[in-house]
């Protein structure tokens, strides 16, 4: 009789009900410039995991300096600025995307065409890292999911 509230649990496990997940990311993708030399950006979507962590840098050995960024519109003019941390409280979702959070990429390899893998390594406060693939986007293509 002790076997089949095991057997339910390994069921629960293999439909995904195990717990929190840890903090990962997805969706990532980097837009190349339009112009040489010109920065590139990348954005994603980052998943909180099971406690609140602080995201404190982003940055790709693709290229020579990375910095995060958010943009902001006051009017008709769109701005940015450097931001040094942000907050992934557990469980949320934070998005880097067009027109928000973003990360500038200076001096990307010219070698790195539209398609290519680009390999970001996201670093937090506590020490903790991530390294995710995004794909390069030519700066005349659409972005993915639009
Ligand atoms: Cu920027």
């Amino acid at each position: 009789m002790m076997r089949i509230p095991a057997l339910l649990c390994l069921l629960l496990a293999l439909a995904g009900c195990d717990g929190p997940k840890e903090m990962h990311v997805s969706n990532a993708w980097v837009r190349l410039a339009a112009v040489p030399r010109g920065p590139a950006a990348a954005y994603f979507t980052l998943h909180g995991g099971p406690a609140d962590a602080t995201l404190i840098s982003v940055s790709s050995d693709v290229s020579i300096r990375a910095e995060m960024h958010e943009s902001m519109k006051s009017g008709s003019m769109s701005s940015m600025k450097p931001i040094e941390q942000v907050r992934v409280p557990a469980g949320d979702k934070i998005i880097f995307a067009p027109g928000g959070k973003h990360v500038m990429l200076f001096d990307v390899n010219p070698g790195i065409k539209s398609g290519a893998p680009v390999p970001l390594l996201f670093t937090f406060a506590d020490g903790q890292r991530i390294t995710y693939k995004a794909t390069a986007v030519g700066a005349g293509d659409a972005a993915p999911g639009s």
